[in-house]
């Protein structure tokens, strides 16, 4: 058919046209993905590269002219006025600058071009038609020219109004097509999720799945219990607005009571988006949503207009990705892990991928239940999701990629580092090795005990107290006060000069804070923030020590659970005994947690805004050093509102409920008052 193209090529675009077919049907249709976003990104990518190397081999049915699939027939169709197209991609910092050039070049100008750039919401995208206010219809993009009509589910969204306010000249447009993007946030998606494994129903893989089969339910009643939010962006049709730039219609729309985006930049150069795209990156887990990117839009809608579009999407449009946090891999084996509570936790081995710039080759899989929830065999395809610091997770399997030779996992019987019998303790999904002398409880013991967050002991590491623990020359945290430079010298890899560190690493951990001291002993359910609380309450080791049940369960932030824990921890003979050597060998516990009388006793604060000297964080804990509180939200309970600069909405709130407002300095000194 085409002249002097080389097969192979041919048969890619062939090749890559059906996949992308069909990775687009599973996707829109049956909310089911097979493949990581960022696959079916690069397939596209590939594709669109192909087809602007090689003309003559486009085609009208490529996927790369169509904005999604079909509809699925149970609902009714509706045309949309103005076709919804997508965004076309950009990913890297180059392809922004080329988007900038291009749209230059469009306009056959060197001035420069002024942007808006808004967080790109992962949810589904709809258009909402208002006739003189009134919301008459919704519906879905669809392919991007007809949509499902999904108008009674639109109208179960909160945040959607069946009428609008009256805008700036007091009264409504006749017609108002706006579109949005319908999502779930994140801890809509959790309640949503554990919700449905209570009653024993599949969890969603992901919020955007969980919004589509939300909005998809032929019953509303349905959609009615769904966590659905909608932000809007943009208008198809409009009648009597008189709009110059995109920064004036999302103005105009929060005018007329619809919700958009306060994480939206108006007016900015090309370079402040890039600078933005690098703030959001760094904010993105902070979101109460997920955000797949940004998007940028030329300002203007005049140049917008004289822009246009391709078949695909707007040329005066670009969407910015983040890096990918899920992708496709193997499960290469299956590992069961022994922790500082004896805990067995299965981890899979993958075949490592790149998610987000990070390689990734294991992923936790919790425990059992998880496993068969999940029915993840040993040898399947699966994919895996990293979400800020978080570790990796298997979110599915893709059950398609099967070959029949997959092995499912069982939890041995018995501890793989000690070999005693494994337990499963009533109301709890973990299996258990009960045998506090097992090697693997003990080494995750002392690492803990010298982490960061507790003795902080430098060079101390994971693998030197390894060595230490199977050379037996620790069984115990207090073991590591009594370690000689003789026994260290002789360790791999270990010179006099670097076994005189770490001895004098150890001299110096040993003026330590009681949280700290508490949370290094490594109680069950004794995090940082529960230890804090323990050293504040109990202010010295000895009464913690003898402290009574009912007198743990009582304080507040401790629950039953807890209590339960640190009165058992402490009511064990030999927990006592390693207590008291860790004394004896010499450490001491820096007097803290008493608390005193202080200039601000008593007093209520409540901080917004930045301050210009110091952090709130900062400021928190001289609050609380002087003896006063800090809360999150303003109250009648509030003395005082600690307001800096571009304060949010407790300003207003403190005003209204005669809360006195102070400065910086003000607040500087009270904290020095009658010193
Ligand atoms: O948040 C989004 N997913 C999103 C999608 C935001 C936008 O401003 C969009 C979009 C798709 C198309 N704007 C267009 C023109």
């Amino acid at each position: 058919m085409q002249k002097n193209i080389d097969p192979e090529v041919i048969k890619r675009v062939t090749q890559l046209r059906e996949a992308l077919h069909h990775h687009s049907y599973r996707y829109y249709v049956l909310d089911d993905p097979e493949i990581s976003d960022s696959e079916y990104d690069r397939m596209m990518q590939e594709l669109i590269r192909l087809e602007t190397n090689y003309p003559d081999l486009s085609s009208p049915d490529s996927p790369t002219l169509r904005v999604g699939a079909p509809p699925l027939d149970k609902f009714e169709t509706i045309e949309h006025s103005i076709p919804m197209l997508s965004l076309d991609n950009g990913f890297s910092d180059a392809d922004i600058f080329e988007f900038d050039l291009r749209v230059k070049r469009g306009l056959d100008t060197d001035d420069t071009i002024f942007y808006t750039a808004e967080p790109k919401l992962d949810g589904v995208a709809v258009e909402l038609v208002y006739e003189n206010g009134r919301l008459i219809s919704a519906s879905t993009r669809g392919d991007g020219f007809r949509g499902e009509l999904i108008t009674s589910n639109v109208r179960t969204i909160r945040s959607v109004p069946m009428v609008l306010e009256k805008g700036k000249d007091r009264k409504n447009p006749s017609l108002l097509e706006v579109r949005g993007e319908v999502f779930i946030g994140k801890k809509g998606f959790k309640r949503l999720n554990d919700s449905r494994l209570d009653q024993n129903l599949p969890p969603f893989a992901n919020p955007r799945n969980a919004a589509a089969g939300s909005l998809r339910q032929l019953d509303s009643k349905v959609t009615a219990k769904r966590p659905l939010e909608i932000f809007f962006y943009g208008i198809g049709r409009v009648a009597d607005l008189d709009l110059e730039s995109h920064g004036d219609t999302l103005q105009a729309l929060k005018e007329l009571g619809i919700r958009i985006n306060s994480n939206i930049r108006t007016k900015i150069t090309i370079e402040e988006a890039v600078d933005y795209y690098r703030d959001l990156g760094e904010r993105r887990n902070l979101l109460p949503y997920d955000i797949d990117g940004m998007v940028i839009k030329v300002d203007s809608l005049r140049l917008q207009r004289l822009l246009g579009a391709t078949s695909r999407s707007p040329r005066w449009a670009i969407a910015y990705k983040f890096k990918a946090s899920q992708e496709t891999t193997q499960v290469l084996d299956i590992e069961v892990q022994v922790g500082r509570t004896g805990a067995l936790t299965p981890v899979a081995h993958l075949f490592p991928v790149k998610i987000g710039g990070v390689t990734v080759g294991r992923a936790t899989l919790h425990n059992e239940d998880e496993i068969r929830r999940k029915d993840i065999r040993i040898g399947d395809t699966v994919l895996v999701q990293r979400a800020g610091d978080v570790i990796p997770e298997i979110v599915k399997v893709i059950t398609s990629k099967r070959s029949g030779e997959e092995r499912i996992f069982k939890m041995p019987l018995n501890c793989p580092v000690c070999g005693s019998p494994v337990i499963r303790a009533q109301d709890e999904a973990a299996l258990r090795c009960i045998d506090i002398s097992c090697l693997a409880q003990i080494k995750q013991r002392i690492k803990h005990f010298a982490s960061k967050g507790a003795f902080d002991i430098d060079g101390l590491g994971d693998k030197l107290v390894e060595q230490l623990v199977d050379k037996d020359l620790l069984f115990s945290y207090a073991d590591i006060f009594r370690l000689k430079e003789d026994a260290l010298k002789n360790l791999e890899r270990m010179g006099s000069k670097s076994a005189a560190n770490i001895l004098s690493a150890i001299e110096e951990s040993k003026r330590i804070t009681l949280s700290r001291f508490i949370y290094a002993l490594g109680i069950r359910h004794v995090g940082d923030h529960v230890a804090g609380i323990l050293a504040k309450t109990f202010g010295r080791l000895e009464i913690l020590m003898s402290a009574a049940p009912d007198e743990l369960e009582a304080i507040e932030g401790v629950g039953p659970v807890v209590a339960e824990s640190v009165g058992r921890f402490f009511g064990a003979d030999e927990n006592r005994k390693i207590v008291d050597a860790i004394i004896t060998s010499g450490v001491q516990i820096l007097g803290e947690g008493v608390q005193e009388e202080g200039t601000l006793s008593g007093k209520v604060f409540v901080l917004t805004g930045t301050l210009a000297t110091i952090t709130r964080d900062e400021a928190r804990k001289l609050i609380e050093k002087a003896g006063g509180k800090v809360t999150g939200s303003v109250s009648r309970n509030t003395d005082y509102l600690v307001a800096g600069a571009s304060p949010g909405s407790k300003l207003k709130r403190a005003e209204a409920l005669g809360v006195d407002i102070i400065d910086e300095q003000t607040l500087m000194k009270l904290m020095i008052e009658d010193r």
